[in-house]
């Protein structure tokens, strides 16, 4: 008579599943790991031009990026003498309204003013 060890052979086991100890498998699971990256963010950056109105400039930087006039009348002179400025870092959505409010009330009062976005 033929002796069969006490193992179920019926099911088919993959080279995951480990025979522990006792002689029956268990699959080995490992832990996913957690997704930790942060969502990138962006400067809203300004650049100069030589038509717009130093006072619409200082206008928007207080009513679209919240700055004092004081902060405003910096980042203004900033633009103004070295080209471009940071407006503020913002994630992706937020970036992207301020830039298209920027350029929407540039163009209803006919400033050529430019807003850009960058990843920072
Ligand atoms: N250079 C403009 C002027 O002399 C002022 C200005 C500042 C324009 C910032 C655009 O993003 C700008 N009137």
């Amino acid at each position: 008579m033929t002796v069969y060890p006490e193992i179920d052979m019926t099911e088919q086991h993959d080279e995951h599943e480990h025979r522990d100890d006792q002689g029956s498998y268990d699959l080995a699971v490992e832990e996913a790991r957690p997704k930790v990256k942060q969502p990138p963010l962006y400067r809203v950056v300004l650049i100069n031009d030589d038509y717009t109105p130093m006072e619409f400039v200082v206008d928007i930087l207080e009513s679209i990026f919240g700055m004092e006039r004081t902060r405003a009348t910096q980042v203004m002179l900033e633009v103004h003498t070295k080209g471009k400025g940071v407006c503020g870092v913002f994630n992706f959505e937020i970036a992207e309204t301020k830039v298209a409010q920027v350029m929407s009330v540039a163009k209803q009062h006919q400033h050529p003013l430019l807003c850009t976005m960058e990843e920072s």
